[in-house]
């Protein structure tokens, strides 16, 4: 999280990072408790891509690392993500507006966000990022945002830059970043899933 960090190549980090974590999950599927400190440090690589995205997403960054903040804060106390699950159970805080589990869940539409924005991008070569962003937003987090935020978010997206400038800011090529973007859309799900697990196992909805 620390802005003067110079990464020259995110999308490997990220997708590096995501596999490891989606691995040693894999390996350790009997108990599957994902240490929440080692979640966050994997979870905060992504903000790197907001910042590519231009000032207008900046509010979006910012949202994005006072959750994971919320977590880190959490991780003295709650060693694991099924942790936090059960102390907002217990205190009956799951929705709370910022409780762990419902800044858990903001993260989890983040990482689910970004993975619905690559796999849109793998699936045209639209120089305009629009119509790309508009679409993964619209089937992942718009359904959960206020009115407000969804007209701030549409009105963003004509700022985006576009496609070539991205991978120029990413350092990346077409065929280099179709790999990394493959690779972290493989990873990244059974890690959503989980997450999702620790809430649908103690019968909470996920329609928030
Ligand atoms: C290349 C394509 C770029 C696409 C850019 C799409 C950006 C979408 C930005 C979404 C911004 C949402 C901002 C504010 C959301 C808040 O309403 C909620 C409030 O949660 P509450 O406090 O009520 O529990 N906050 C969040 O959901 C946390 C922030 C999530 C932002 C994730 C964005 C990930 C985008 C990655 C971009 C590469």
């Amino acid at each position: 999280m620390d802005e003067g960090e110079v990464i020259e190549q995110p999308l490997t980090a990220i997708a590096e990072a995501f596999e490891e974590l989606s691995k040693w999950m894999k390996e350790n599927s009997d108990g599957r408790h994902i240490r929440l400190d080692n979640f966050c440090e994997v979870a905060s690589l992504v903000s790197v891509l907001f910042r590519c995205l231009g000032l207008a997403f900046k509010f979006a960054e910012l949202e994005y690392v006072a959750k994971l903040e919320g977590l880190l804060e959490a991780s003295k106390t709650c060693p694991t993500l099924q942790d936090i699950l059960e102390v907002d159970v217990g205190n009956d805080t799951v929705k709370t507006s910022g409780s762990y589990s419902r800044n858990l869940r903001r993260v989890r539409q983040g990482l689910d966000l970004v993975r619905a924005i690559f796999e849109q991008l793998l699936s045209t070569e639209d120089s305009s990022l629009k119509d790309v962003a508009s679409t993964a937003y619209g089937q992942v987090c718009a359904p959960y945002h206020t009115w407000a935020v969804r007209t701030a978010v549409y009105a963003g997206m004509y700022t985006l830059p576009t496609r070539e400038q991205l991978l120029m800011k990413l350092n990346e090529t077409e065929q280099s970043a179709e790999k990394k973007m493959k690779r972290y859309i493989a990873a990244s799900l059974p890690i959503i899933e989980y997450i999702d697990s620790l809430y649908l196992s103690r019968n909470i909805t996920l329609d928030w």
